[in-house]
């Protein structure tokens, strides 16, 4: 049960002063995300439950959940919502079915690196804030991934090398873009790509270093093209019914937890980003640097991308990428 509806069903009994605050006081709370322990997002995590433990002086404990292990990484944004498990972690991009805003980040080169990544938030911070609250939820924080780049077999030259390539999706605006590519889009979850990649299910993807790496990719791919074609966000939320139910003080703990978390997180990317390059080179494949005629065939597919969900979300995606235009290029 609840503990508003317990707090009811307790006064309505007409045995409210038994309700000490020490009651309310103990939260333990779960918290579902989809990647493994030792990736930096589930660190950070671990770092951001740690301090609310300790700042409300063990009030409310959140135990994490990593690599799907309590919700797979579909589920954990419904399950959030309906207050299944209090706090989620989710990558936006995935969410696009959801609202096509959710889209935003995955777009080809619109914000390729981490300035610009993080003034794409800024831009879009307050619509996805309130699509976020008319879902029952509230935005903690949110921080990037390293820049996408393509897993392959095959050393490429052309957008055309990719045809009839299975080709991972994790997002809706991914499985456009494998389509757009002529390869064939199949939607695998982070934590299923190692078995994808096993058995063929999977031949190709863009992702970052961090998930090739937390995959070991290298046991079957041998090639990672650094287009750095964008930067795609997870967030964390929480079900607003918990929320609310805090007190104030409460609340400004786990927000300016949340907020060191998110200054954490953009800084700890920036770092790994090398670091995982670097990793896979050691583990023996090769990084290559994209010629200029395959970046240009993947700008103008961007191009493309952008127009289409410019279009899909009208005057509201239409101001957020105009504000972001006029940060980016102060
Ligand atoms: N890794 C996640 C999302 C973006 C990334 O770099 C994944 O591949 O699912």
């Amino acid at each position: 049960m609840k503990k508003t509806a317990l707090a009811a069903c307790v006064t309505s009994l007409g045995i409210g002063t038994l309700l000490s605050p020490a009651l309310y006081a103990d939260q333990n709370w779960d918290m579902a995300i989809a990647y493994p322990s030792s990736n930096y997002h589930s660190e950070i995590a671990q770092q951001f439950a740690d301090q609310v433990r300790e700042n409300t002086n063990g009030d409310i404990t959140i135990t994490l959940h990593t690599n799907g292990s309590l919700y797979s990484g579909e589920r954990i944004y419904p399950s959030t919502r309906r207050g299944l498990v209090q706090i989620g972690e989710r990558l936006i991009a995935a969410l696009e079915n959801e609202d096509p805003l959710f889209g935003l980040d995955s777009l080809p080169f619109l914000a390729t690196t981490f300035e610009d990544s993080k003034a794409l938030y800024v831009a879009s911070k307050p619509e996805l804030e309130s699509k976020l609250e008319s879902d029952g939820l509230k935005l903690l924080y949110s921080f990037a991934w390293p820049p996408q780049g393509i897993y392959t077999n095959k050393q490429v030259d052309s957008i055309a090398d990719f045809r009839g390539v299975k080709f991972r999706a994790y997002s809706p605006t991914t499985e456009r873009v494998a389509e757009l590519m002529g390869a064939v889009p199949t939607s695998v979850e982070a934590a299923d790509v190692p078995q994808a990649f096993a058995t063929g299910v999977a031949e190709a993807m863009f992702s970052s270093g961090s998930t090739g790496y937390d995959s070991r990719l290298w046991e079957h791919i041998d090639y990672w093209y650094d287009t750095q074609a964008w930067l795609p966000r997870g967030m964390v939320f929480i079900n607003r019914d918990y929320w609310e139910e805090l007190t104030p003080e409460q609340q400004e703990t786990i927000e300016s937890a949340a907020q060191m978390a998110e200054e954490a997180g953009w800084a700890r990317a920036e770092e790994l980003a090398d670091w995982y390059k670097e990793q896979l080179q050691a583990e023996g494949m090769e990084i290559i640097e994209p010629d200029e005629n395959l970046m240009s065939e993947f700008n103008d597919l961007g191009q493309q991308l952008i127009a289409e969900w410019i279009e899909e979300t009208g005057t509201v995606g239409e101001n957020i990428i105009n504000t972001y235009r006029s940060q980016a290029n102060e």
